[in-house]
Protein backbone atom coordinates (compact mmCIF):
# COMPACT_ATOMS: atom_id res chain seq x y z
CA UNK A 1 0.00 0.00 0.00
CA UNK A 2 1.16 3.62 -1.06
CA UNK A 3 0.54 6.35 0.88
CA UNK A 4 0.02 9.78 -0.58
CA UNK A 5 1.90 12.83 0.76
CA UNK A 6 -0.04 16.04 1.56
CA UNK A 7 1.80 18.52 -0.81
CA UNK A 8 0.61 22.28 -1.21
CA UNK A 9 -2.22 23.26 -3.57
CA UNK A 10 -1.36 23.80 -7.24
CA UNK A 11 -1.57 27.63 -7.56
CA UNK A 12 -3.51 27.15 -10.97
CA UNK A 13 -7.23 28.34 -10.94
CA UNK A 14 -9.62 26.02 -10.77
CA UNK A 15 -11.06 25.18 -13.89
CA UNK A 16 -12.17 22.31 -16.12
CA UNK A 17 -10.70 19.72 -17.05
CA UNK A 18 -8.30 19.18 -13.79
CA UNK A 19 -9.97 22.06 -10.83
CA UNK A 20 -6.52 22.51 -10.09
CA UNK A 21 -5.28 18.82 -9.43
CA UNK A 22 -1.91 17.58 -11.03
CA UNK A 23 -3.05 15.04 -12.88
CA UNK A 24 -0.73 12.25 -12.52
CA UNK A 25 1.35 13.42 -9.48
CA UNK A 26 0.37 10.64 -6.84
CA UNK A 27 1.19 6.83 -6.90
CA UNK A 28 -1.60 4.48 -7.42
CA UNK A 29 -2.77 3.52 -3.75
CA UNK A 30 -2.45 -0.85 -3.88
CA UNK A 31 -5.09 -2.14 -1.22
CA UNK A 32 -3.62 -4.18 1.28
CA UNK A 33 -4.14 -8.25 0.82
CA UNK A 34 -5.80 -10.12 3.37
CA UNK A 35 -4.84 -13.93 2.74
CA UNK A 36 -6.83 -15.22 6.04
CA UNK A 37 -6.20 -18.85 5.00
CA UNK A 38 -2.23 -18.59 4.33
CA UNK A 39 -1.44 -16.00 6.70
CA UNK A 40 -3.58 -16.90 9.76
CA UNK A 41 -4.85 -20.11 8.86
CA UNK A 42 -7.95 -18.87 10.20
CA UNK A 43 -11.13 -18.75 8.78
CA UNK A 44 -13.23 -16.67 10.56
CA UNK A 45 -12.02 -13.07 10.20
CA UNK A 46 -13.55 -9.90 11.36
CA UNK A 47 -13.86 -6.98 8.74
CA UNK A 48 -15.33 -3.74 10.60
CA UNK A 49 -16.44 -0.67 9.10
CA UNK A 50 -14.89 2.16 9.99
CA UNK A 51 -14.56 5.49 9.29
CA UNK A 52 -11.36 7.38 7.81
CA UNK A 53 -9.94 10.72 6.69
CA UNK A 54 -7.58 10.13 3.58
CA UNK A 55 -6.55 12.36 0.55
CA UNK A 56 -8.11 11.28 -2.49
CA UNK A 57 -5.14 13.48 -4.18
CA UNK A 58 -2.44 14.92 -2.35
CA UNK A 59 -3.27 18.44 -3.24
CA UNK A 60 -6.93 18.30 -1.75
CA UNK A 61 -7.56 17.86 2.24
CA UNK A 62 -8.34 15.22 3.77
CA UNK A 63 -11.71 13.53 2.82
CA UNK A 64 -14.09 12.10 5.10
CA UNK A 65 -14.98 8.47 3.85
CA UNK A 66 -17.08 5.09 5.38
CA UNK A 67 -14.52 2.21 5.10
CA UNK A 68 -13.72 -1.14 5.39
CA UNK A 69 -10.72 -1.58 7.92
CA UNK A 70 -9.78 1.61 7.14
CA UNK A 71 -8.87 1.70 3.44
CA UNK A 72 -10.49 2.73 0.67
CA UNK A 73 -11.36 0.79 -1.83
CA UNK A 74 -11.43 -2.00 0.90
CA UNK A 75 -8.41 -4.98 1.17
CA UNK A 76 -8.17 -6.91 -1.42
CA UNK A 77 -9.80 -10.52 0.37
CA UNK A 78 -7.71 -13.51 -1.44
CA UNK A 79 -9.03 -17.15 -1.09
CA UNK A 80 -8.44 -20.61 -2.64
CA UNK A 81 -11.58 -22.08 -3.95
CA UNK A 82 -13.31 -24.87 -2.01
CA UNK A 83 -11.79 -22.82 1.16
CA UNK A 84 -14.64 -21.74 3.08
CA UNK A 85 -14.16 -18.44 5.04
CA UNK A 86 -16.59 -16.69 7.53
CA UNK A 87 -16.66 -13.36 8.03
CA UNK A 88 -17.66 -10.83 10.55
CA UNK A 89 -18.67 -7.34 8.79
CA UNK A 90 -19.05 -5.41 12.05
CA UNK A 91 -20.58 -1.64 11.46
CA UNK A 92 -18.43 0.47 13.83
CA UNK A 93 -19.26 3.53 12.41
CA UNK A 94 -19.48 6.91 14.26
CA UNK A 95 -20.52 10.27 12.85
CA UNK A 96 -22.40 11.88 10.27
CA UNK A 97 -23.12 10.70 6.73
CA UNK A 98 -20.49 11.55 4.80
CA UNK A 99 -21.84 13.08 1.64
CA UNK A 100 -23.64 16.42 0.72
CA UNK A 101 -26.27 15.76 -1.68
CA UNK A 102 -27.41 18.43 -3.85
CA UNK A 103 -29.36 18.66 -7.14
CA UNK A 104 -29.27 21.18 -9.91
CA UNK A 105 -31.27 21.73 -13.22
CA UNK A 106 -29.56 19.08 -16.10
CA UNK A 107 -29.43 22.08 -18.44
CA UNK A 108 -27.05 23.88 -16.45
CA UNK A 109 -24.96 20.01 -16.36
CA UNK A 110 -24.16 19.95 -12.61
CA UNK A 111 -22.26 16.66 -13.02
CA UNK A 112 -19.35 18.21 -14.62
CA UNK A 113 -18.15 20.21 -11.98
CA UNK A 114 -17.43 20.92 -8.68
CA UNK A 115 -18.77 22.94 -5.78
CA UNK A 116 -22.36 22.54 -4.48
CA UNK A 117 -23.35 25.90 -5.86
CA UNK A 118 -26.19 26.44 -3.73
CA UNK A 119 -25.92 30.52 -4.51
CA UNK A 120 -27.12 29.54 -8.08
CA UNK A 121 -30.84 29.07 -9.34
CA UNK A 122 -32.43 25.73 -9.11
CA UNK A 123 -30.00 24.56 -7.03
CA UNK A 124 -30.78 22.70 -3.63
CA UNK A 125 -29.88 20.22 -0.65
CA UNK A 126 -31.26 16.71 -1.65
CA UNK A 127 -33.68 16.19 1.33
CA UNK A 128 -32.75 13.87 4.08
CA UNK A 129 -29.20 12.30 2.99
CA UNK A 130 -27.62 14.32 5.75
CA UNK A 131 -29.96 12.19 8.42
CA UNK A 132 -28.88 9.18 7.15
CA UNK A 133 -27.93 6.46 9.91
CA UNK A 134 -24.76 4.26 9.36
CA UNK A 135 -27.53 1.39 8.01
CA UNK A 136 -25.46 -0.89 6.08
CA UNK A 137 -25.28 -4.87 4.60
CA UNK A 138 -22.62 -6.18 2.92
CA UNK A 139 -23.24 -8.29 -0.53
CA UNK A 140 -19.95 -10.25 -2.08
CA UNK A 141 -20.92 -9.92 -5.64
CA UNK A 142 -20.43 -13.15 -7.47
CA UNK A 143 -20.41 -15.23 -4.57
CA UNK A 144 -22.64 -18.72 -4.61
CA UNK A 145 -23.57 -18.56 -0.79
CA UNK A 146 -26.99 -19.19 0.80
CA UNK A 147 -28.76 -16.24 0.55
CA UNK A 148 -28.57 -15.72 4.63
CA UNK A 149 -25.12 -14.47 3.51
CA UNK A 150 -25.89 -12.46 0.51
CA UNK A 151 -26.65 -9.36 2.17
CA UNK A 152 -30.32 -8.95 1.31
CA UNK A 153 -31.24 -5.64 0.99
CA UNK A 154 -33.72 -4.86 3.50
CA UNK A 155 -31.36 -6.81 6.31
CA UNK A 156 -29.12 -4.63 6.68
CA UNK A 157 -27.78 -3.08 10.73
CA UNK A 158 -26.96 -0.46 12.15
CA UNK A 159 -24.09 0.92 14.26
CA UNK A 160 -22.94 -1.50 16.85
CA UNK A 161 -24.34 -4.80 15.03
CA UNK A 162 -22.71 -7.39 13.16
CA UNK A 163 -23.64 -9.36 10.22
CA UNK A 164 -22.17 -12.93 10.38
CA UNK A 165 -21.22 -14.35 6.46
CA UNK A 166 -20.29 -17.29 5.19
CA UNK A 167 -18.67 -17.49 2.01
CA UNK A 168 -17.73 -21.13 0.88
CA UNK A 169 -15.95 -20.18 -2.46
CA UNK A 170 -16.82 -23.08 -4.34
CA UNK A 171 -16.16 -21.81 -7.34
CA UNK A 172 -13.47 -21.20 -10.13
CA UNK A 173 -10.84 -18.65 -10.03
CA UNK A 174 -12.63 -15.28 -10.45
CA UNK A 175 -12.36 -11.62 -9.50
CA UNK A 176 -15.46 -10.93 -6.96
CA UNK A 177 -15.90 -7.73 -5.45
CA UNK A 178 -17.94 -6.91 -2.03
CA UNK A 179 -19.38 -3.91 -1.38
CA UNK A 180 -22.40 -2.05 0.09
CA UNK A 181 -26.25 -3.20 -0.66
CA UNK A 182 -28.38 -1.72 2.10
CA UNK A 183 -32.17 -0.62 0.47
CA UNK A 184 -32.73 2.23 -1.21
CA UNK A 185 -29.50 3.96 -0.21
CA UNK A 186 -26.69 1.83 -1.77
CA UNK A 187 -26.18 4.47 -4.11
CA UNK A 188 -24.93 6.64 -1.03
CA UNK A 189 -23.26 3.74 0.91
CA UNK A 190 -21.35 2.46 -1.79
CA UNK A 191 -20.19 6.32 -2.81
CA UNK A 192 -18.90 6.61 0.98
CA UNK A 193 -16.09 4.20 0.08
CA UNK A 194 -17.81 0.78 1.23
CA UNK A 195 -16.33 -1.35 -1.87
CA UNK A 196 -13.18 -3.57 -2.36
CA UNK A 197 -12.22 -6.70 -4.39
CA UNK A 198 -12.55 -10.29 -3.54
CA UNK A 199 -10.06 -12.83 -5.12
CA UNK A 200 -11.13 -16.53 -5.69
CA UNK A 201 -8.15 -18.50 -6.64
CA UNK A 202 -7.32 -22.22 -7.85
CA UNK A 203 -5.25 -24.77 -9.89
CA UNK A 204 -6.12 -23.79 -13.32
CA UNK A 205 -5.14 -20.34 -12.66
CA UNK A 206 -2.00 -21.22 -11.22
CA UNK A 207 -0.27 -23.45 -13.80
CA UNK A 208 -0.74 -20.75 -16.40
CA UNK A 209 1.84 -18.88 -14.79
CA UNK A 210 0.39 -15.45 -14.93
CA UNK A 211 1.76 -12.19 -13.64
CA UNK A 212 1.39 -12.15 -9.64
CA UNK A 213 2.91 -10.25 -7.07
CA UNK A 214 4.04 -6.68 -7.25
CA UNK A 215 2.90 -7.90 -11.08
CA UNK A 216 -0.66 -8.39 -10.71
CA UNK A 217 -2.47 -5.02 -9.24
CA UNK A 218 -6.16 -4.24 -9.07
CA UNK A 219 -7.37 -1.23 -10.83
CA UNK A 220 -10.88 -0.37 -8.91
CA UNK A 221 -12.06 2.59 -11.42
CA UNK A 222 -14.91 4.77 -9.74
CA UNK A 223 -16.21 8.83 -10.27
CA UNK A 224 -16.71 11.71 -7.60
CA UNK A 225 -17.21 15.12 -6.90
CA UNK A 226 -16.13 17.33 -4.50
CA UNK A 227 -17.63 20.33 -2.65
CA UNK A 228 -15.70 23.41 -2.89
CA UNK A 229 -14.85 26.46 -0.02
CA UNK A 230 -17.60 29.00 -0.26
CA UNK A 231 -15.02 32.13 0.17
CA UNK A 232 -11.73 30.54 -1.30
CA UNK A 233 -13.07 28.64 -4.16
CA UNK A 234 -10.46 26.00 -3.50
CA UNK A 235 -11.74 22.10 -3.53
CA UNK A 236 -12.33 20.81 -0.19
CA UNK A 237 -12.35 16.92 0.22
CA UNK A 238 -16.00 16.92 0.92
CA UNK A 239 -17.27 14.24 -0.71
CA UNK A 240 -20.35 15.35 -2.87
CA UNK A 241 -23.33 13.57 -4.69
CA UNK A 242 -24.50 16.16 -6.89
CA UNK A 243 -27.07 15.15 -9.53
CA UNK A 244 -28.90 16.60 -12.67
CA UNK A 245 -32.88 16.80 -11.86
CA UNK A 246 -35.55 16.87 -14.12
CA UNK A 247 -38.57 18.96 -13.46
CA UNK A 248 -41.73 16.02 -13.13
CA UNK A 249 -38.87 13.30 -15.28
CA UNK A 250 -36.90 10.44 -14.33
CA UNK A 251 -34.44 10.60 -11.91
CA UNK A 252 -30.36 10.24 -13.31
CA UNK A 253 -27.69 8.99 -11.98
CA UNK A 254 -24.44 10.23 -10.60
CA UNK A 255 -21.42 10.97 -12.38
CA UNK A 256 -19.08 13.04 -11.29
CA UNK A 257 -15.73 15.55 -12.89
CA UNK A 258 -13.36 13.12 -11.31
CA UNK A 259 -12.09 9.60 -11.70
CA UNK A 260 -9.83 7.35 -9.34
CA UNK A 261 -8.51 4.36 -9.72
CA UNK A 262 -7.90 2.43 -6.43
CA UNK A 263 -9.17 5.67 -4.08
CA UNK A 264 -6.69 8.34 -6.10
CA UNK A 265 -7.64 10.67 -8.80
CA UNK A 266 -5.52 10.47 -11.93
CA UNK A 267 -2.84 8.22 -10.13
CA UNK A 268 0.18 6.88 -12.14
CA UNK A 269 2.07 4.06 -11.64
CA UNK A 270 5.80 2.41 -12.12
CA UNK A 271 6.11 -0.47 -14.28
CA UNK A 272 8.92 -2.79 -15.04
CA UNK A 273 9.31 -3.20 -18.96
CA UNK A 274 7.19 -6.20 -18.91
CA UNK A 275 3.90 -8.22 -18.67
CA UNK A 276 1.60 -7.20 -15.94
CA UNK A 277 -1.54 -8.58 -14.77
CA UNK A 278 -4.66 -6.04 -14.10
CA UNK A 279 -8.24 -6.91 -12.54
CA UNK A 280 -10.28 -3.94 -13.50
CA UNK A 281 -13.00 -2.82 -11.87
CA UNK A 282 -15.74 -0.42 -12.55
CA UNK A 283 -16.96 0.44 -8.96
CA UNK A 284 -18.75 3.84 -10.14
CA UNK A 285 -22.35 4.35 -9.50
CA UNK A 286 -23.50 4.63 -13.03
CA UNK A 287 -20.62 5.76 -15.30
CA UNK A 288 -19.84 3.62 -18.04
CA UNK A 289 -15.82 3.51 -19.54
CA UNK A 290 -14.86 2.92 -22.56
CA UNK A 291 -11.41 2.43 -21.97
CA UNK A 292 -8.12 2.43 -24.23
CA UNK A 293 -4.47 1.84 -23.79
CA UNK A 294 -2.72 5.00 -25.43
CA UNK A 295 0.80 6.88 -25.84
CA UNK A 296 1.46 10.41 -24.97
CA UNK A 297 0.19 11.58 -28.22
CA UNK A 298 -3.29 9.82 -27.22
CA UNK A 299 -2.62 7.14 -29.81
CA UNK A 300 -4.00 3.71 -29.06
CA UNK A 301 -1.77 1.28 -28.61
CA UNK A 302 -4.24 -1.82 -27.79
CA UNK A 303 -2.41 -4.29 -29.99
CA UNK A 304 -0.28 -4.69 -26.49
CA UNK A 305 -3.55 -6.06 -24.09
CA UNK A 306 -5.48 -9.24 -23.99
CA UNK A 307 -8.11 -9.77 -21.99
CA UNK A 308 -8.36 -13.53 -19.99
CA UNK A 309 -11.41 -13.66 -17.59
CA UNK A 310 -14.51 -11.90 -17.08
CA UNK A 311 -16.87 -11.35 -14.04
CA UNK A 312 -16.88 -15.34 -13.67
CA UNK A 313 -13.95 -16.58 -14.45
CA UNK A 314 -10.93 -16.89 -17.22
CA UNK A 315 -11.77 -16.91 -20.77
CA UNK A 316 -10.88 -19.90 -23.04
CA UNK A 317 -7.97 -17.97 -25.14
CA UNK A 318 -6.40 -14.69 -24.45
CA UNK A 319 -8.59 -12.11 -26.25
CA UNK A 320 -8.17 -8.87 -28.17
CA UNK A 321 -9.58 -5.45 -27.21
CA UNK A 322 -12.67 -4.29 -29.54
CA UNK A 323 -11.11 -1.50 -31.82
CA UNK A 324 -13.29 0.81 -30.17
CA UNK A 325 -12.23 0.46 -26.22
CA UNK A 326 -13.43 -1.93 -23.78
CA UNK A 327 -16.42 -1.00 -22.42
CA UNK A 328 -16.88 -1.47 -18.93
CA UNK A 329 -20.03 -1.12 -17.43
CA UNK A 330 -20.85 -0.96 -13.57
CA UNK A 331 -20.16 -4.01 -11.55
CA UNK A 332 -18.44 -5.58 -14.78
CA UNK A 333 -14.64 -6.97 -14.00
CA UNK A 334 -12.01 -7.70 -16.62
CA UNK A 335 -8.92 -9.72 -16.30
CA UNK A 336 -6.11 -7.55 -18.12
CA UNK A 337 -2.65 -8.42 -19.55
CA UNK A 338 -0.64 -5.79 -20.49
CA UNK A 339 2.85 -5.83 -22.15
CA UNK A 340 4.76 -3.15 -21.16
CA UNK A 341 8.15 -4.18 -22.78
CA UNK A 342 7.09 -2.78 -26.18
CA UNK A 343 7.04 1.05 -24.29
CA UNK A 344 10.80 1.17 -22.68
CA UNK A 345 10.73 4.41 -21.62
CA UNK A 346 7.17 5.45 -22.49
CA UNK A 347 4.40 6.91 -21.04
CA UNK A 348 1.01 5.53 -21.10
CA UNK A 349 -2.54 6.30 -20.05
CA UNK A 350 -5.55 4.53 -19.55
CA UNK A 351 -7.82 6.84 -21.18
CA UNK A 352 -12.15 6.62 -21.52
CA UNK A 353 -13.18 6.91 -25.02
CA UNK A 354 -16.86 6.84 -23.59
CA UNK A 355 -18.88 9.41 -25.26
CA UNK A 356 -21.12 10.53 -22.30
CA UNK A 357 -17.89 11.80 -20.49
CA UNK A 358 -18.95 15.32 -22.46
CA UNK A 359 -16.20 17.90 -20.85
CA UNK A 360 -15.00 15.42 -18.04
CA UNK A 361 -11.27 14.95 -17.94
CA UNK A 362 -11.10 11.65 -20.31
CA UNK A 363 -7.55 10.22 -18.58
CA UNK A 364 -7.45 7.88 -15.98
CA UNK A 365 -4.32 7.01 -14.55
CA UNK A 366 -0.71 7.20 -16.41
CA UNK A 367 2.10 3.95 -16.89
CA UNK A 368 5.68 5.01 -16.45
CA UNK A 369 7.23 2.29 -18.33
CA UNK A 370 10.98 1.67 -16.83
CA UNK A 371 13.88 2.12 -19.63
CA UNK A 372 15.63 -1.20 -18.34
CA UNK A 373 14.75 -4.59 -20.52
CA UNK A 374 13.34 -6.70 -17.79
CA UNK A 375 13.76 -10.76 -17.93
CA UNK A 376 10.37 -11.53 -18.06
CA UNK A 377 9.15 -15.66 -17.26
CA UNK A 378 5.67 -14.91 -18.32
CA UNK A 379 5.15 -15.43 -22.32
CA UNK A 380 1.56 -15.17 -23.55
CA UNK A 381 -0.28 -18.62 -24.18
CA UNK A 382 -2.49 -19.14 -26.65
CA UNK A 383 -4.92 -21.07 -24.41
CA UNK A 384 -6.19 -19.68 -21.15
CA UNK A 385 -8.81 -21.89 -19.57
CA UNK A 386 -9.16 -25.63 -20.93
CA UNK A 387 -12.09 -26.11 -18.47
CA UNK A 388 -14.23 -23.27 -20.25
CA UNK A 389 -17.32 -24.77 -22.29
CA UNK A 390 -19.33 -22.39 -24.67
CA UNK A 391 -22.90 -23.03 -23.78
CA UNK A 392 -25.18 -23.56 -26.78
CA UNK A 393 -28.99 -23.80 -26.60
CA UNK A 394 -29.74 -27.36 -27.43
CA UNK A 395 -26.51 -28.91 -27.51
CA UNK A 396 -23.89 -27.81 -24.52
CA UNK A 397 -26.69 -25.90 -22.53
CA UNK A 398 -28.59 -29.05 -20.31
CA UNK A 399 -31.66 -29.42 -21.98
CA UNK A 400 -33.64 -29.76 -18.63
CA UNK A 401 -34.09 -25.72 -17.58
CA UNK A 402 -36.52 -23.36 -17.02
CA UNK A 403 -37.23 -19.88 -18.93
CA UNK A 404 -37.57 -16.52 -16.88
CA UNK A 405 -38.82 -13.80 -18.59
CA UNK A 406 -37.84 -9.71 -17.44
CA UNK A 407 -38.60 -6.69 -19.41
CA UNK A 408 -36.18 -3.40 -18.83
CA UNK A 409 -38.89 -0.51 -19.40
CA UNK A 410 -39.92 3.37 -18.99
CA UNK A 411 -42.79 3.40 -17.66
CA UNK A 412 -46.23 5.89 -17.71
CA UNK A 413 -44.41 8.13 -15.83
CA UNK A 414 -40.80 8.36 -17.39
CA UNK A 415 -39.01 6.21 -15.06
CA UNK A 416 -36.85 3.35 -15.74
CA UNK A 417 -38.39 0.15 -14.48
CA UNK A 418 -37.93 -3.87 -14.52
CA UNK A 419 -40.88 -6.08 -14.64
CA UNK A 420 -41.13 -9.83 -13.78
CA UNK A 421 -43.17 -11.85 -17.01
CA UNK A 422 -45.00 -14.36 -16.56
CA UNK A 423 -46.38 -16.18 -19.85
CA UNK A 424 -50.09 -16.21 -20.54
CA UNK A 425 -52.44 -18.20 -22.99
CA UNK A 426 -53.57 -14.96 -24.58
CA UNK A 427 -53.89 -11.41 -24.17
CA UNK A 428 -56.19 -10.28 -21.29
CA UNK A 429 -56.04 -6.75 -23.05
CA UNK A 430 -54.96 -3.88 -20.76
CA UNK A 431 -51.76 -2.40 -19.25
CA UNK A 432 -48.50 -4.81 -18.69
CA UNK A 433 -48.48 -6.63 -21.53
CA UNK A 434 -45.39 -7.68 -23.54
CA UNK A 435 -45.90 -9.58 -26.94
CA UNK A 436 -43.09 -11.08 -28.47
CA UNK A 437 -43.30 -13.03 -31.92
CA UNK A 438 -39.67 -15.40 -31.06
CA UNK A 439 -38.29 -16.68 -34.20
CA UNK A 440 -37.74 -19.71 -32.57
CA UNK A 441 -41.36 -20.42 -30.56
CA UNK A 442 -43.75 -18.69 -32.15
CA UNK A 443 -45.90 -15.66 -30.22
CA UNK A 444 -45.62 -15.38 -26.55
CA UNK A 445 -47.81 -12.90 -24.53
CA UNK A 446 -46.30 -11.84 -20.95
CA UNK A 447 -48.33 -10.67 -18.13
CA UNK A 448 -46.06 -7.93 -15.87
CA UNK A 449 -46.18 -9.26 -12.46
CA UNK A 450 -43.98 -7.57 -10.59
CA UNK A 451 -42.76 -4.26 -10.64
CA UNK A 452 -41.00 -2.65 -8.04
CA UNK A 453 -38.86 -4.64 -5.20
CA UNK A 454 -41.70 -5.35 -2.62
CA UNK A 455 -44.16 -6.94 -5.17
CA UNK A 456 -44.66 -10.86 -4.63
CA UNK A 457 -42.05 -12.91 -5.74
CA UNK A 458 -42.68 -14.03 -8.64
CA UNK A 459 -39.43 -16.68 -9.95
CA UNK A 460 -38.78 -19.67 -8.50
CA UNK A 461 -35.99 -21.95 -9.58
CA UNK A 462 -34.96 -25.22 -8.35
CA UNK A 463 -31.98 -25.48 -6.60
CA UNK A 464 -28.83 -26.58 -9.27
CA UNK A 465 -31.02 -26.23 -12.17
CA UNK A 466 -30.41 -24.18 -15.17
CA UNK A 467 -31.98 -21.14 -16.48
CA UNK A 468 -32.20 -19.00 -19.07
CA UNK A 469 -32.94 -15.78 -18.48
CA UNK A 470 -34.81 -13.63 -21.32
CA UNK A 471 -34.08 -9.48 -20.79
CA UNK A 472 -36.09 -7.97 -22.93
CA UNK A 473 -35.05 -3.70 -22.94
CA UNK A 474 -38.64 -2.53 -24.69
CA UNK A 475 -37.87 1.02 -24.13
CA UNK A 476 -37.98 3.40 -26.91
CA UNK A 477 -34.80 4.69 -25.86
CA UNK A 478 -33.13 5.46 -22.54
CA UNK A 479 -30.11 4.20 -20.96
CA UNK A 480 -28.41 1.15 -21.30
CA UNK A 481 -28.52 -1.23 -18.09
CA UNK A 482 -26.14 -3.02 -16.67
CA UNK A 483 -27.90 -6.22 -15.12
CA UNK A 484 -26.67 -8.26 -12.34
CA UNK A 485 -28.09 -11.52 -10.99
CA UNK A 486 -27.05 -12.53 -7.55
CA UNK A 487 -25.79 -16.24 -6.72
CA UNK A 488 -24.88 -17.79 -10.43
CA UNK A 489 -22.38 -17.09 -12.64
CA UNK A 490 -23.93 -17.31 -16.45
CA UNK A 491 -23.13 -17.15 -20.04
CA UNK A 492 -24.95 -14.69 -22.83
CA UNK A 493 -26.82 -17.02 -25.86
CA UNK A 494 -27.20 -14.41 -27.38
CA UNK A 495 -28.08 -10.46 -28.29
CA UNK A 496 -30.63 -9.59 -30.69
CA UNK A 497 -31.94 -6.13 -31.68
CA UNK A 498 -35.70 -5.09 -32.39
CA UNK A 499 -37.41 -2.36 -33.17
CA UNK A 500 -40.05 -1.64 -29.99
CA UNK A 501 -43.55 -1.37 -30.48
CA UNK A 502 -43.95 -0.74 -26.10
CA UNK A 503 -46.58 2.11 -25.27
CA UNK A 504 -45.19 3.97 -22.60
CA UNK A 505 -48.38 5.62 -21.96
CA UNK A 506 -50.77 2.66 -21.81
CA UNK A 507 -47.82 0.31 -20.51
CA UNK A 508 -47.66 -2.39 -23.19
CA UNK A 509 -46.86 -4.01 -26.57
CA UNK A 510 -49.25 -2.24 -29.54
CA UNK A 511 -48.69 -5.34 -31.59
CA UNK A 512 -46.30 -8.19 -30.76
CA UNK A 513 -42.64 -7.52 -30.96
CA UNK A 514 -40.41 -8.51 -34.02
CA UNK A 515 -37.92 -8.32 -36.85
CA UNK A 516 -35.25 -9.70 -34.46
CA UNK A 517 -31.54 -9.14 -35.89
CA UNK A 518 -28.36 -11.08 -34.07
CA UNK A 519 -26.35 -8.09 -32.65
CA UNK A 520 -22.68 -10.35 -32.55
CA UNK A 521 -21.37 -10.65 -28.49
CA UNK A 522 -18.32 -9.07 -28.14
CA UNK A 523 -15.32 -12.67 -28.39
CA UNK A 524 -15.10 -11.67 -24.39
CA UNK A 525 -18.82 -11.31 -23.59
CA UNK A 526 -19.11 -15.21 -24.25
CA UNK A 527 -17.18 -15.96 -20.99
CA UNK A 528 -18.52 -16.22 -17.47
CA UNK A 529 -20.20 -13.41 -16.05
CA UNK A 530 -22.86 -11.86 -13.73
CA UNK A 531 -23.68 -8.63 -15.06
CA UNK A 532 -24.14 -7.74 -18.38
CA UNK A 533 -25.13 -4.65 -20.31
CA UNK A 534 -28.85 -4.84 -22.12
CA UNK A 535 -29.10 -1.53 -24.82
CA UNK A 536 -32.68 -0.24 -25.51
CA UNK A 537 -34.07 -2.66 -28.07
CA UNK A 538 -32.06 -5.22 -27.40
CA UNK A 539 -33.40 -9.05 -26.32
CA UNK A 540 -30.18 -10.46 -24.05
CA UNK A 541 -30.47 -13.93 -23.22
CA UNK A 542 -28.37 -15.71 -20.64
CA UNK A 543 -28.07 -19.24 -19.15
CA UNK A 544 -26.54 -19.79 -15.62
CA UNK A 545 -27.07 -22.24 -13.29
CA UNK A 546 -28.85 -21.74 -9.34
CA UNK A 547 -26.95 -23.90 -7.09
CA UNK A 548 -24.72 -23.32 -4.27
CA UNK A 549 -26.74 -21.44 -2.08
CA UNK A 550 -30.56 -21.37 -1.26
CA UNK A 551 -32.83 -18.68 -0.57
CA UNK A 552 -33.98 -15.65 -1.90
CA UNK A 553 -31.90 -13.38 -3.50
CA UNK A 554 -32.00 -10.47 -5.67
CA UNK A 555 -31.32 -9.65 -9.28
CA UNK A 556 -31.25 -5.51 -10.42
CA UNK A 557 -29.63 -2.77 -12.38
CA UNK A 558 -26.61 -2.16 -11.33
CA UNK A 559 -26.38 1.62 -11.69
CA UNK A 560 -26.45 1.87 -7.96
CA UNK A 561 -29.32 4.65 -8.46
CA UNK A 562 -31.51 2.55 -10.77
CA UNK A 563 -31.25 -0.43 -8.21
CA UNK A 564 -32.35 2.14 -5.57
CA UNK A 565 -34.98 3.41 -7.37
CA UNK A 566 -36.58 0.40 -7.92
CA UNK A 567 -34.96 -1.60 -10.67
CA UNK A 568 -34.57 -4.33 -8.28
CA UNK A 569 -36.32 -7.59 -7.67
CA UNK A 570 -36.45 -10.79 -5.45
CA UNK A 571 -35.88 -14.29 -6.58
CA UNK A 572 -36.12 -17.40 -4.84
CA UNK A 573 -33.89 -20.87 -5.11
CA UNK A 574 -35.48 -23.82 -3.12
CA UNK A 575 -34.27 -27.30 -3.48
CA UNK A 576 -37.03 -29.32 -5.53
CA UNK A 577 -38.34 -31.69 -3.21
CA UNK A 578 -39.79 -28.61 -1.27
CA UNK A 579 -40.44 -26.98 -4.07
CA UNK A 580 -43.27 -29.45 -4.70
CA UNK A 581 -44.82 -28.13 -1.42
CA UNK A 582 -44.45 -24.71 -1.70
CA UNK A 583 -48.28 -22.69 -2.66
CA UNK A 584 -46.98 -20.03 -5.66
CA UNK A 585 -48.49 -16.37 -5.48
CA UNK A 586 -51.81 -17.00 -7.91
CA UNK A 587 -51.58 -20.56 -7.71
CA UNK A 588 -49.61 -23.38 -10.41
CA UNK A 589 -46.00 -23.48 -10.64
CA UNK A 590 -43.72 -21.30 -13.11
CA UNK A 591 -41.60 -23.93 -14.44
CA UNK A 592 -42.18 -23.48 -18.17
CA UNK A 593 -38.81 -24.55 -19.73
CU1 LIG B 1 -30.24 0.79 -14.98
Amino acid sequence: MTEIIERPATAGPIAAPNWGLTKFLDPLRIPPVLRPHSWWGQDMITIPMIVKRQRLHSELPESTLWTYAGHFPGPTIEVRSGKQLRISWSNEIDGEFPLVAVQGPIADAPTSRPGRELDKPGYSIIEGVADLPAWTVVHLHGARTNAGNDGWAHNAGLKGTSQLAEYQNRQQAMPLWYHDHAMAITRFNVHTGLAGMYLIRDDEEDALGLPHGDHEIPLIITDRNLDTDPVTNALTGQLLFKVPVVPNGPMIPFTGPFNLVNGVIWPHLDVDARWYRFRLLNAANSRFYTLNLVDENNVAHNEAVRLIGTDGGLLPVPTELPAAGLTVAPAERFDVLIDFSRFKGQKLKLRNADPRLGTVEPDLMEFRVDSRAKHDPFTLPEKISTSYTRLVHGSTLPEDHDHVWIALLLNAEGHPEMWDLEQVEADPGGEGIIQVDDPNGGLKTFRMIGRIFDDTTGIFIDHDRWAVWNILHVANGGPAHPIHIHLTEFQALFRRSFTTTFDQATERTTAPISGFTDVPLQKYEEGWKDTIIVNPGQWVSVAGQFGGGTGEFMYHCHILDHEDEGMMRPFVVHPPEVAKFHVHPGGGHHHDG
